[in-house]
């Protein structure tokens, strides 16, 4: 499937072009919880807006062959090859501001797309990846099939057990009238980070077309990362920050139960790690206050709670030290599960460096809860307090199966008069070769990663 000596090339000539991402490529091939990189969708470039090449003039399409020279962020093509589409031309899936979709073919045949390293699934979790699929208007066969392959960088399979090709079949449609259809599935969380693939199975120059590819965690909490306020809250605004004084419920599924919040934008200070426009501060007005959220749960259940936080630096000439107190309650029990304090302090920091973390704190419902209420409270005096952002809770799980939720959405159906196509392999398996290179290889891009990077910076 993946070839790890075509991603070692691929790393190499990363390293030089991007020095950055060549770092972050190196943390991400350890093993970690990845405790500091939690952003709310972990495929990177999945709407494939990042682009490192000049887009073709019309008729809109430019061509990404296999090999390093691959010019999309963040992506391989491991094989055959694959085309960017135009949006402006190529109607996109309705909903997405999107500008460019990929074309799972070239006149070379199917390609396969890979993906970098996502970040960590946490081990346990579930996490949904999702894509719209939609058939060419343009040609190729009656049906057209997209094989989504997971694995993890030692090259085992995450992917759920029995996933099937998604096969599209709408050759009637137009450019301007693609019919797109969401697909989707759950994954169980590994602990390690893994590498995404899609692969063309249908021959000829004309496959399917993809757009939008994510992996979310499936949180228990509504509105989490606080990007659904009332209308009447004014935001997007560099210096204006609206207040709210409690009891206050504008923020959507939140209570701000004492105090006064500040609704804080990204315009102004380094977004938190879901990369969104809102972020609170939970002091304002020399008030610090309380917020809260409940959320229906499941009895005698292990939960994980996670959230980004930091000391709001932006205080003139003074640091802001202080306190999050942080609690979790059953309901209707009301028992506490969980009550910690996070100390924060500013020093060494901006508006444009945070110093965000990503805080990870586990509890466990009692057996006639069927509720949670997670509450954080400043204990910070003054007008600049914690800032809170990307507040989720996943259930710890100890197999996809055992969540009752492994489910395969939208996947449309071959029609009736379209028997299986022949040319749909059955799943291939990884080879043992591959198995026993990956872990030697991984770590041996670290190393070279690393190395690189630093006669990079050098
Ligand atoms: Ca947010």
């Amino acid at each position: 499937m993946v070839n790890p000596w075509l991603l070692l090339r691929m790393c190499l000539h990363v390293c030089f072009e991007h020095p950055s991402l060549c770092i972050l490529l190196a943390l991400c091939t350890q093993k970690m919880d990845g405790a500091y990189c939690d952003p709310s969708n972990l495929v990177q470039n999945g709407d494939f807006q990042v682009q490192s090449f000049l887009f073709g003039s019309y008729p809109t399409m430019d061509v990404i062959s296999s090999g390093i020279r691959t010019l999309m962020p963040f992506w391989v093509a491991a094989a055959g090859g694959f085309q960017v589409l135009d949006a402006t031309v190529f109607v996109p899936p309705p909903g997405l501001n999107a500008s460019f979709l990929i074309h799972m073919n070239y006149r070379s045949g199917p390609g396969e797309l890979v993906s970098m390293p996502i970040y960590t699934l946490r081990e346990g979790a579930i996490y949904t990846v999702s894509f719209f699929i939609a058939d060419n208007p343009d040609g190729g066969p009656v049906a057209k099939a997209v094989r989504l392959g997971l694995q993890d960088i030692y090259g085992r399979n995450v992917a759920p057990p029995g996933l099937s090709p998604f096969v599209v079949s709408n050759s009637s449609t137009t450019r301007n009238s693609i019919l797109w259809q969401p697909v989707s599935c759950n994954v169980r969380g590994t602990g390690v980070p893994t590498i995404l693939s899609l692969s063309s199975l249908t021959p000829g120059s004309y496959g399917a077309l993809v757009a939008n590819l994510q992996v979310n965690l499936q949180s228990m909490i509504e509105n989490g990362s606080f990007e659904n306020v009332d209308p009447q809250i004014q935001i997007n605004n560099l210096t204006y920050f609206a207040e709210l004084t409690g009891p206050s419920s504008l923020i959507r599924h939140w209570v701000v139960e004492t105090g006064v919040i500040k609704i804080a934008t990204a315009a102004r200070y380094q977004a938190s790690t879901d990369n969104t426009a809102i972020l609170l501060d939970l002091n304002a007005e020399n008030s610090p206050a309380t917020i809260s959220n409940i959320f229906s749960a499941r009895s005698n259940t292990d939960y994980t709670l996670l959230f980004d936080t930091a000391a709001n630096p932006e205080r003139n000439f003074q640091l802001v030290i202080g306190q999050l107190v942080v609690t979790v309650q059953g309901l209707p029990s009301t028992n506490y599960l969980l009550s910690e304090t996070v100390n924060l302090d500013s020093t060494s920091f901006s508006i444009d460096s945070i110093g965000w973390v990503t805080m990870a704190m586990e509890f466990k419902t009692f057996k006639d809860d069927f509720q949670v209420k997670v509450t954080f409270r400043s204990k910070i005096a003054g007008s600049f307090g914690p800032l809170l952002d990307n507040v989720q809770v996943f259930e710890n799980t100890k197999s996809l199966k055992s969540t009752n939720e492994t489910k395969l959405i939208g996947i449309p159906n071959t029609p009736p008069t379209i028997t299986t196509p022949t040319y749909i392999s059955t799943p291939t398996t990884t080879s043992i070769a591959f198995k026993i290179a990956c872990p030697l290889s991984t770590y041996l891009v670290t190393l070279l990663l690393l190395t690189f990077t630093c006669y990079k910076v050098s």
